[in-house]
């Protein structure tokens, strides 16, 4: 599942952190009577007032500096918006609204000429095209030296809608969304209602749908995904007894849903791709000259991150429009939000990567350190099968050739 920590509506800024059930409770308690259990969480009221107050315009440029999108966004987004001003602005990139941009857009516009990213950007982009033609060396070489890679240009082919729905199950099936309508400061769990993907459709409310699971038929892309190369039959001699798990997901969110600072499931990286809708990716990175310290360091994952955005610390935010097309990958322990900026579907997925196994050991650390301030994951089957694999990742023979 795509590790949601805490969640929070977009009007209200200070995270409400909602624990839930990592995979080893949930299978543990197979002989819960689970329908006793649901009944507690309420349906979904599907219409009702999206209770959102306008507020500035917020600048969205795409991680590759060819695209724009300037969105209305809730008034606690400000002074993040503000943030990544100044890192832009650092770096020499363009803020503020660019003359492509008309009043009344409704859609990402293309930039004539493109702001080329300093060599000293955390994130490397490049187009599907050649990601595909990068053999799995090199683009492990990237990842080893960039948190985040963006890929524009995948081919999409899902919509936000039912036909694209029935393919992840059941349309009527009742599911756990949060309505971020329902935000109680002094009840964190008042925001999960169960609804279906018909109900999702229908509701005009800032509702995220986060854990949906995917079959297999999604996988993390090969070349970063040294946990599945060592499964591959290719690699003649790889130990059998490797348990390799497929951990995909799919992400259905209306526009606003906003998702407080987080990391992902521990020790693992993300991929995330969009198939229809705009999400405004904020990712924060430590100064390069205290990178080293700030990733080993448990409280830099910790209140300060989840409710300070580690400002104070010096990190750096930088906000990423993902639209169709957008293929994102972070290490593992990348600090994240994000908001929706309009209804958006995504699928996504965690992976082991070689070259990032280090910060894995690190994610792992912080998570056991602080397992109750920043994720709501316990440590479960991936860090069992991540301690099972070792042997097998740093014997060099999952890497890319
Ligand atoms: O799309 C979202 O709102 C959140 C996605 C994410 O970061 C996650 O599920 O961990
Ligand atoms: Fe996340």
């Amino acid at each position: 599942m795509p590790l949601v920590p805490f969640l929070v509506s977009s009007d209200h800024p200070s995270a409400s952190r909602l624990k839930r059930p990592s995979d080893s409770e949930v299978n543990n308690n197979d002989d819960m009577d689970i329908g006793e259990d649901c009944e507690q969480v309420p349906r979904l009221e599907v219409h009702g007032d999206k209770e959102r107050e306008p507020s500035p315009a917020i600048h969205v440029y795409s991680a590759d500096h060819t695209k724009y999108y300037d969105s209305q966004i809730a008034k606690d987004l400000q002074k993040l918006a503000a943030h990544v001003d100044v890192v832009r602005s650092k770096n020499g990139l363009p803020t503020g609204r660019p003359i492509e941009w008309a009043d009344g857009m409704t859609s990402p516009v293309n930039l004539l000429t493109p702001a080329k990213l300093l060599n000293s950007s955390p994130i490397y982009t490049l187009d599907f095209a050649d990601f595909l033609k990068t053999s799995a060396k090199d683009l492990q070489d990237i990842f080893c030296h960039y948190p985040a890679i963006v890929v524009s240009g995948r081919p999409t082919r899902l919509k936000c809608d039912l036909t694209s729905l029935e393919e992840w199950g059941g349309v009527d099936e009742l599911r756990d969304m949060h309505d971020n309508s329902r935000y109680d400061p002094r009840w964190p769990d008042a925001v999960f209602v169960r609804a279906s993907f018909r109900e999702f459709l229908e509701t005009s409310k800032n509702v995220n749908s986060l854990d949906n699971p995917l079959s297999g038929g999604v996988p993390a892309p090969i070349q970063l995904a040294t946990d599945l190369r060592a499964a591959v039959s290719a690699y003649d001699g790889f130990p059998t007894n490797i348990p390799v798990r497929i951990m995909n997901w799919g992400l259905l969110a209306k526009a606003d849903a906003v998702h407080p600072p987080h990391v992902d499931r521990p020790g693992t990286c993300t991929w995330v791709a969009i198939e229809d809708g705009l999400k405004k990716w904020d990712i924060a990175f430590p100064p390069r000259e205290t990178e080293e310290e700030e990733i080993a360091n448990p409280a830099a994952y910790a209140g300060e991150m989840a409710d300070g955005r580690n400002y104070a610390r010096g990190w750096n935010w930088y906000s990423v429009l993902l639209y169709p097309g957008s293929m994102l990958f972070m290490r593992p322990g990348t600090v994240h939000s994000v908001t929706t900026l309009q209804d958006c579907i995504a699928l996504g997925g965690h992976f082991f990567s070689e070259p990032a196994i280090k910060h894995s050991v690190y994610s792992i650390l912080h998570n056991f350190v602080g397992s109750h301030t920043i994720t709501n994951v316990l440590m479960d089957n991936e860090q069992q099968m991540l301690l099972l694999q070792k042997e097998g990742l740093f014997s060099g023979r999952t890497r890319g050739t």
